[in-house]
């Protein structure tokens, strides 16, 4: 499908979703949500393709947030449909069966830091700034953000930045646990490419339960945790890739996965 405000591009099984407002820092308007969930609904579907990779197209900017002109004149209607879209769009990052890496290019700002944090982890450029701004606008964070960051960074620390709005940058972003790297603007998207590359190399049915095991047990105690990691391990065993990599192992070969 042809898309307006989104580009993918696909290449040794990783495909690299990049939202293109460049314009306007690739504000997330409703028809750049629904583009995205059509592409996630496409690569989720495509076989060929094992690891997604998000990202903003030009230099300055992942996403700068939400569509502030879009959003300012909503009907109270119109903002619960978006709202909506925001969430479903999230949650479809969040619980496609491939990992999915964000790869923040520049400002990752409100909307835009909480689709970073949907993605399975985040890699940054040094320039990267990321933050909560709404309540600069008299809005708070709603895409996630309340519940996602704290998660993530500790309460006090997503508070501080909420309650704020400040941005941070890069480095401090990796201090928080936000950024799992950091790397020069220009070698960014190589380096996320290499780890997708590493990751698209697995077994990819192996990959899938793991990002499952630990979404669905990450708000549990330990031993409920525990039990889905038990029945997840266990389907692995009805896996052709099961018996192709500890096959090849035993056989010093290199396993060739089928994702299935
Ligand atoms: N929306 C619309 N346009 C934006 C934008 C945004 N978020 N961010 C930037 N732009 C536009 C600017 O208006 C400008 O357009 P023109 O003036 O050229 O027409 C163009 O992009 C370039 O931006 P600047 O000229 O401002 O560039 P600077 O380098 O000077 O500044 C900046 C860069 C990122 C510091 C600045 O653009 C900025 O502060 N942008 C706004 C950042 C922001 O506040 N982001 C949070 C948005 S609120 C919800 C759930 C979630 C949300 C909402 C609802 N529900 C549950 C319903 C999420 C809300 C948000 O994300």
């Amino acid at each position: 499908m042809a898309y307006k405000n989104l580009m993918i591009e696909t290449e040794e099984g990783i495909a690299i979703l990049k939202i293109n407002r460049p314009k306007v820092l690739n504000a997330l308007n409703v028809e750049t949500l629904e583009e995205l969930q059509q592409a996630l609904k496409e690569v989720e579907e495509r076989k060929d393709v094992r690891v997604v990779i998000l990202t903003g197209e030009g230099e300055k900017a992942f996403v700068a947030g939400a569509d502030i002109v879009e959003m300012k004149d909503m009907t109270p209607a119109e903002a619960i449909n978006f709202s909506r879209l925001g969430h479903t769009t999230l949650g479809m990052i969040e619980n496609l069966s491939k990992p999915v890496i964000a790869a923040v290019n520049g400002y990752a700002l409100g909307g835009g830091l909480e689709i970073a944090l949907a993605c399975d982890f985040i890699y940054a450029s040094e320039g990267a700034k990321m933050g909560v701004p709404e309540v600069t606008l008299g809005i708070f964070p709603g895409f996630g953000g309340t519940q996602r960051l704290p998660r993530l960074i500790g309460k006090g620390r997503a508070k501080e930045l909420i309650f704020t709005g400040e941005a941070i940058d890069a480095q401090t972003a990796y201090g928080l646990g936000i950024a799992n790297k950091v790397f020069p603007s220009e070698n960014l998207l190589e380096e996320v490419k290499k780890t997708a590359r590493r990751i698209a190399r697995n077994g990819p049915v192996a990959v899938s339960m793991a990002k499952e095991s630990v979404n669905a047990g990450y708000d549990l105690g330990t031993e409920e945790g525990e039990a889905i990691e038990i029945t997840t391990w266990a389907n692995s065993y009805a896996t052709y890739d099961q018996k192709e990599g500890m096959g090849a192992f035993l056989e010093k070969r290199k396993a060739q996965f089928k994702g299935e």
